[in-house]
């Protein structure tokens, strides 16, 4: 929910921040393959995962790369500049709806989008978005010009992790929780998402984290698992194909959320690094942190994000860094399933594409081995 837009955020929004748009509904091109450079600099750490992996994660080992998305057309991913993170445990997919329902039986924990809010934290938004609901994507009758994504976000009462189109009481198709179980879990908040960590004794990954996780080892790729978009003719990711927001053709199998492991993993072994939801990072959002960064030195080390939060295109508003595009996402539209690529989002808002991932920190015990 957000007072500055007068309604409701719209979660991770592409439009804004979109590559530089052309007559034809903000078409771009997709960048050329970066030119193969060498560089001493960068590496992935070689040594074993410390301890015995946790529950369906993965072992990060850290290392030095080169972060951002040169040529993409996007400033806020500017420069690419040199990063070096120490080794991490990450989720090897996104929270799953049920993983999700699992937390919700232990604690009994209602999410930002199941609350009411409270008016005067609202100022001028409308009473009838004051009510448990959040924002769905419903797909427009005929191509439309990009730059007002209120034409196919629809603040949906009642619609949250358990319904994530809405209940739609009365209607022929209601999706429930046993539905998308094995589908990430949407409409989920900052906040939802750091109670969710904490219970797990996770927490969310820091952007760079995120970043350096989803190239999968590659350096300065395009996207996780490689330079082409869609290598051998198969869907790498659960994108979107057709003309944005009218026709998603759901060439790759999917035309909304996809199982957590529906497309192959990277070079890590982890899945949905782009595609299907954007997901939270830790840190605020500033379009020029990567420019303050690279002012510093030659290497940024386990970057945090900015002391605060702000974003010119919604100043006022609290938002941070989400990561990995998302179903909606095209070379037409958004395309920040290049891995270089950044998101945003209002942190009270969630969406029907939406939803996060966790990390952990190498416990006491495997803190005494090197990680580099
Ligand atoms: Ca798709």
């Amino acid at each position: 929910m957000s007072a500055v837009t007068g309604g409701f955020a719209i979660a991770v929004s592409c439009a804004p921040a979109a590559p530089v748009p052309s007559a034809s509904h903000g078409a771009h091109q997709t960048p050329a393959a970066p030119a193969v450079r060498t560089d001493t600099a960068v590496r992935i750490n070689t040594t074993a995962a410390p301890e015995p992996a946790p529950k369906d994660m993965v072992w990060i080992p850290g290392g030095t790369f080169w972060m951002g998305c040169e040529g993409c057309g996007m400033p806020d991913a500017l420069p690419s500049h040199v990063v070096e993170i120490n080794g991490f445990w990450m989720d090897r997919a996104p929270v799953t709806t049920a993983e999700f329902e699992r937390f919700v039986k232990a604690t009994g924990y209602v999410t930002v989008a199941e609350r009411s809010l409270d008016a005067k934290d609202f100022p001028g938004v409308p009473e009838e978005m004051l009510g448990p609901g959040s924002a769905v994507f419903a797909p427009t009758s005929r191509p439309v010009p990009l730059d007002n994504p209120l034409q196919w976000w629809r603040y949906t009462p009642g619609a949250s992790w358990k319904h994530p189109e809405g209940p739609s009481v009365g209607s022929a198709f209601r999706v429930t929780v046993a539905d998308r179980a094995d589908h990430p879990v949407v409409h989920i908040a900052f906040e939802d998402a750091q109670v969710y960590a904490k219970w797990a004794g996770k927490r969310l990954p820091t952007e760079a984290e995120f970043e350096f996780a989803a190239r999968g080892g590659l350096d300065r790729n395009l996207y996780p698992w490689g330079n082409e978009l869609t290598p051998g003719s198969k869907p790498a990711a659960n994108i979107w194909q057709g003309t944005f927001p009218a026709k998603d053709r759901g060439e790759d199998g999917y035309t909304g959320t996809s199982p957590v492991t529906a497309f192959p993993p990277n070079g890590f072994g982890l899945y949905d690094m782009g595609g299907n939801v954007w997901q939270w990072c830790a840190d605020l959002y500033r379009p020029d942190y990567f420019a303050v960064l690279a002012a510093q030195g030659a290497v940024a080390r386990n970057p945090q994000g900015p002391a605060d939060s702000f974003d010119p295109q919604e100043p006022g508003a609290s938002k941070r860094v989400a990561k990995g595009g998302s179903y909606l996402c095209t070379d037409q539209y958004c395309a920040r399933y290049l891995v270089g690529s950044r998101g945003k989002s209002e942190v009270s808002s969630g969406a029907s594409n939406l939803g996060f991932r966790l990390a952990r920190n190498r416990s006491a015990v495997g803190r005494g081995a090197a990680d580099r």
